[in-house]
């Protein structure tokens, strides 16, 4: 009998790797998990055609789709990547991002449970967890102290992971991702806005036309960021222990968002500088087709308060050594890596 997976968040980043990955290293059935939207969004789940794939209709937010799911399909792994999973929307929308994320967990466990108490049950967890950092990096054994609803229903979903594996003996596990990129990150996130935005610009200079510039918040923050495809494989690994462990997976290096984009405009072939300060800061670009083409217009970044956020993790970098040593994950691409490959990504999508 062939093992059977439900994964949720399929549309999503990190589900859509996770099929690919699933149905190239193992020849278990998976069940793509997706809610009814009124427009179709299917264009990060390339898998659609393979047999060994079938979306079934699922809403986190509603426990009888779950249960229902759980009971007629009984897999053999659970994994839960679907989420509200914008930090800056969860102000705006603070219990819906808790039933998505929190609630619906216990719903997930409550009937695995019931059905199949021996599916193993991975929960996506997060750095931003660690919210208002203590010390650096942060390790398994940082304090949880959350500054978002996002972070706070996370949080909330892991005291209640550790309760059933801890209360009914369930292999289940929450591991401490941090931030994880790539070519199929939702382009409201920092680092996707800035590498289709610095491809839409460079497009826009080699058409000799004037180009608006990318308006972004706090330039201050740093974050550890990894490329989402090196960090299937650890969920993988997670999964698959003897005996159920929550892991740290991150790259170790903390880089801030002007660092980011200093990589990115390189990458595009630009060159620039940083002027001003505060709401006044700008990323000045110069390039030799500008002046050919007297564009005036060559502010690349500048600063809009609203992508400011109610209170701000500052600083993220995340220790895995753990993971290093236990799980024997690594990664493989590295942090300029990551953003030559997003722009890359974004200037040949706009090619096309
Ligand atoms: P993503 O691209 O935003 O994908 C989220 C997925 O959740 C989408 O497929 C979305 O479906 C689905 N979803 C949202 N609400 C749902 C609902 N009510 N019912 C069913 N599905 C629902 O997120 P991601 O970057 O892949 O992240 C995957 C998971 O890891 C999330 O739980 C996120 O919070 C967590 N995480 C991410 C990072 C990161 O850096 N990427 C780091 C730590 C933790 P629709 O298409 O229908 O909206
Ligand atoms: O923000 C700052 C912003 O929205 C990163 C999710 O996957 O990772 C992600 O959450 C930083 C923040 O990601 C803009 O204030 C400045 O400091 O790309 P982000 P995030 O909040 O780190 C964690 C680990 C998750 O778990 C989440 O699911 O960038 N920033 N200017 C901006 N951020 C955005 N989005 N837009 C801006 O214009």
């Amino acid at each position: 009998m062939k093992k059977i997976i439900i994964i949720t968040g399929v549309t999503g980043q990190d589900g859509s790797h996770m099929v690919d990955y699933l149905l190239k290293n193992t020849d278990y059935e998976i069940y793509g998990a997706v809610r009814r939207l009124s427009v179709k969004n299917h264009e990060n789940v390339p898998s659609l055609d393979n047999p060994r794939f079938k979306l079934i209709d699922l809403d986190l937010t509603d426990g009888h789709s779950i249960d229902r799911k759980i009971r007629d399909i009984k897999p053999d792994y659970f994994i839960n990547f679907g989420a509200q999973s914008f930090v800056g929307v969860s102000w705006d929308t603070p219990r819906q991002t808790f039933e998505t994320n929190a609630l619906s967990v216990i719903d997930i466990l409550e009937s695995l449970r019931s059905h199949c108490p021996l599916c193993r049950f991975y929960n996506a967890g997060s750095s931003e967890e660690f919210g208002n950092v203590i010390y650096s990096p942060q390790d398994e054994s940082h304090p949880l102290r959350p500054r978002s609803p996002y972070g706070a229903s996370k949080a909330a979903a892991r005291h209640i992971v550790k309760v059933y594996r801890e209360s009914y003996d369930m292999y289940a596990v929450q591991g401490w991702l941090f931030n994880h990129e790539g070519t199929r990150r939702g382009e409201e996130f920092v680092t996707r806005k800035i590498s289709k935005g610095v491809a839409q610009i460079c497009k826009l200079i080699e058409k000799g036309q004037a180009f608006p510039p990318i308006s972004l918040g706090n330039l201050d923050a740093s974050r550890d960021w990894s490329d989402a495809e090196d960090f299937i494989h650890s969920v993988w690994l997670m999964l698959n222990q003897e005996s159920p462990k929550d892991y740290v997976i991150g790259s170790g290096e903390s880089h801030s968002i002007r660092e980011f984009i200093e990589i990115c405009v390189a990458a595009a072939g630009l060159e620039g500088h940083w002027s001003g300060s505060g709401l006044e800061e700008k990323y000045i670009v110069a390039n030799h087709l500008l002046e050919e083409n007297n564009l005036k217009s060559s502010i690349l970044i500048d600063i809009n308060p609203k992508f400011y956020r109610p209170a701000e993790v500052e600083s993220l970098q995340g220790d895995c050594s753990l993971a290093e040593k236990e799980l024997g994950w690594n990664r493989k691409t590295d942090f300029k890596g990551l953003v030559e490959k997003m722009y890359q990504n974004d200037y040949r999508l706009l090619s096309e």
